[in-house]
């Protein structure tokens, strides 16, 4: 008796502990405790309609019928006519096609707004009975409207009056994986790969739909499935086959598979002599290629390429451009639809530049020579996804092509997975960033959405943070980025808080303390993490390589641009990269109100002072105090904030599940040790070139300099890795 007890007891554990794992994502269909809410939501979807058939509908009615047993706590019927639930309120969702319901509601006017991908959402009456209508043009409209719906549902929306109507501003949405064929993530916190290369095309786990619906739920249509350090292995007939299994199962949910393409790839698995992008053998080859990967993946996305940097191979190793090897591969793919991603990260130590400099220098005079499926894609900031850096001035830069936005999901430079660093903040900082390409207003959400300059090509993509770990994302504030991410591609007008909002609604609960105290520690995260790392405008300030933890000091070695040194220039007089047109002129690539505002010390936002000045010790900031002080002060703030983080989320106990709620715990109790460590390398390190006191505001070092100098981290997570 006893042991039945205990295993039964074992098994509620187990079950209870398994339910709140993370692996759910926002998806969790908890049922709604709030009765009224319930009663409400039962009368309104008492039976639900869903017309067509199709693979994508079959999707559809699968979501609601899971999700809405869940929320309502009861099946709800799924009716094939309308007659059999004609007393009953009815959900109807559906495409105009004729002969169906909703082909008579007469649409056809407002579903002009909703393009291929969106959808409407309307209360309705229908012969006189109260409708909830889902409509679009197509079945991944009818998907996503569905998605839209449930959340209004996990988020305790009224739905008694629905006048929704959306279309994603930005065409192709897309998720990079730093995936490697040996199962290794590049900059990946998360475990290993998603993608099980070895035992694919054969073996599907059940993860790999949910992977599809969790990025149709937020929108996104596409995913890189490997390292943009590519390896030709993934573009030969046995890799491409597995990379079909997975495009079968994603295509229901709308999400195209693209390939990273590796330049030198006709060299290595073509057994060509060269690469050459003007050799017409390698021209043949790659529309062969192209040809061959289409029979697999009827509607592949197409390439992403890295070429000519950080060792990568590219067309100027044969002299010539990267439109010369970007055009080379959109010629293969363009008879078939595919399109060209090509990256614009180059820089080399080897040009006496400022790294900031070297993407514009080299593709602004390629403006206008892309073939017409070729987009730019163009990082946020001109260095590489530091917790700040100004918007990358190509944008703006380059009217005659488009250019798509690279955002970071995955935290290299932000704590790996177990900082809490909500990262929609950063994303709208440089969206909404003022370009003035033509004038106040041109802002870089208008360059990539290709309103701006009158681009139909659209795309923006994050690099994802996505791998084995159970909650996906390596920790659950993590997954706060992904569904960010999406939300922003589908319409960047959203507030980073809304979509805090409803993250939290459907990760934790519709508990208002609770909605209230995680927006807050959310909102204020990104800040807290810039103060305790980089303050001010500094960058770049890493340990080396692995990039975990604090490395002011790193200096010599392969490259001097890989170096931190080379990035705050810190001496006995003042610290910051002078890229002011007395220094680089980094400024001069911005427009002219813009480079005025950057590139005057005055007026020059604190934000980014030591981005973009070499600014004395003593230089009297806004507050009255000098650099040394408030520089303290940036870091101390830090440190404090995620104190303050950690008693809000402490106050929160018991209305978390605990095996989330224990882990967030734990994670914040990391997060404060690293700022700490922080603060005390980054103020000890430029203290040595001060020689100032640290104001007493701020909590004395821990150890010394040499000390945090000692540290050293081995076998870090997500290092870069030979990957041949
Ligand atoms: O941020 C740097 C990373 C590299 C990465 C590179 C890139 C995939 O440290 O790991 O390589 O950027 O974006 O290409």
């Amino acid at each position: 008796m006893r042991f039945q007890l205990a295993i039964l007891l074992l098994i509620s554990f187990n079950a209870n502990a398994q339910a709140e794992d993370g692996y759910d994502l926002w998806l969790r269909y908890q049922p709604i405790s709030d009765q009224a809410l319930l009663r409400d939501y039962r009368d309104a979807v008492s039976a639900v309609l869903v017309e067509g058939q199709s693979a994508t509908l079959s999707a559809a009615r699968e979501e609601l019928r899971m999700a809405l047993g869940g929320l309502l706590g009861r099946d709800v019927p799924l009716v094939e006519v309308v007659e059999a639930a004609v007393k009953d309120r009815l959900l109807v969702a559906g495409t105009s096609a004729p002969g169906g319901l909703i082909a008579s509601l007469n649409l056809a006017n407002d579903l002009k707004a909703v393009g291929e991908e969106g959808f409407l959402i309307r209360s309705m009456k229908i012969g006189g009975k109260r409708r909830v209508v889902i409509a679009a043009n197509k079945d991944i409209g009818v998907l996503h409207g569905v998605f839209q719906f449930l959340r209004l549902l996990q988020t305790h929306q009224p739905i008694g009056s629905l006048s929704i109507v959306t279309a994603p501003r930005i065409r192709h949405r897309v998720l990079d994986h730093w995936d490697n064929l040996d199962g290794t993530v590049e900059r990946g916190y998360a475990g290993f790969s998603l993608w099980d290369w070895h035992k694919l095309p054969d073996y599907l786990p059940p993860r790999y739909k949910d992977y599809a619906r969790a990025n149709a739920s937020i929108g996104i249509n596409g995913t890189v499935l490997t390292n943009v350090n590519a390896n030709a292995v993934s573009l030969t007939p046995e890799y491409l086959k597995k990379a079909a299994a997975l495009a079968e199962v994603f295509r229901p949910y709308g999400i195209r598979v693209y390939l990273t393409a590796r330049f030198s790839a006709p060299i290595e698995i073509g057994n060509l002599k060269t690469a050459d992008p003007l050799d017409p053998g390698v021209a043949a080859w790659w529309k062969e290629k192209a040809d061959e990967i289409y029979r697999y993946i009827p509607d592949f996305g197409g390439f992403l390429v890295k070429a000519n940097s950080e060792g990568q191979p590219g067309p100027q190793q044969y002299g010539r451009s990267h439109a010369d090897g970007a055009n080379l591969l959109a010629d293969a793919l363009s008879p078939h639809g595919g399109i060209v991603m090509w990256r614009a990260f180059v820089y080399d130590d080897k040009v006496p530049d400022d790294r900031a400099k070297q993407a514009y220098n080299e593709f602004k005079p390629l403006d206008g020579s892309f073939r017409p499926n070729v987009l730019v894609q163009v990082k946020n900031g001109p260095i590489d996804f530091q917790p700040r850096e100004p918007f990358h001035p190509l944008f703006g830069a380059m009217p005659a092509t488009p250019l798509m936005m690279e955002f970071q999901i995955t935290q290299e430079y932000l704590g790996f997975a177990t900082h809490l660093v909500y990262l929609a903040p950063l994303f709208k900082e440089t969206l909404d960033s003022d370009t003035f390409a033509k004038g106040p207003g041109s802002r870089v959400a208008r360059v990539i959405d290709g309103s701006l300059h009158g681009h139909q090509l659209t795309a923006i993509a994050g690099v994802a943070n996505t791998g084995s770990d159970r909650n996906w994302c390596g920790s659950v504030f993590a997954q706060s980025n992904w569904y960010a991410f999406g939300r922003l591609a589908w319409d960047h007008t959203l507030s980073a808080e809304a979509i805090a909002g409803e993250w939290i609604r459907m990760t934790f609960s519709n508990d208002p303390l609770l909605v209230e105290k995680v927006s807050s520690i959310m909102m204020a995260s990104r800040e807290v993490a810039v103060d305790y790392m980089t303050p001010l405008g500094l960058h770049h300030l890493m340990a080396r390589d692995h990039h975990y933890g604090p490395g002011p000091w790193v200096s010599g070695g392969p490259r001097a641009d890989w170096t931190s040194v080379y990035y705050h220039r810190a001496d006995s007089n003042a610290v910051g990269f002078d890229r002011s047109a007395s220094g680089s002129n980094a400024v001069g690539q911005y427009f002219p109100p813009v480079a005025q505002l950057f590139g005057s010390l005055e007026k020059c936002p604190e934000k980014y002072l030591l981005w973009f000045h070499h600014v004395k010790w003593d230089h009297r900031m806004q507050s009255g105090r000098t650099l040394w002080e408030e520089l303290c002060r940036g870091y101390q703030r830090g440190v404090s904030a995620v104190r303050a983080m950690q008693a809000s989320w402490r106050s929160l106990r018991g209305r978390v599940d605990a095996e989330r709620y224990e882990q967030i715990d734990a994670f914040l109790r990391i997060q404060e040790s690293e700022a700490r460590w922080w603060r005390d390398a980054c103020i000890l390190y430029f203290q040595t070139f001060s020689k100032k006191d640290i104001p007493k505001e701020v909590d004395p070092p821990s150890e010394t300099l040499d000390y945090f100098r000692s540290v050293v981290k081995r076998y870090v997570p997500g290092t870069a890795r030979p990957i041949r």
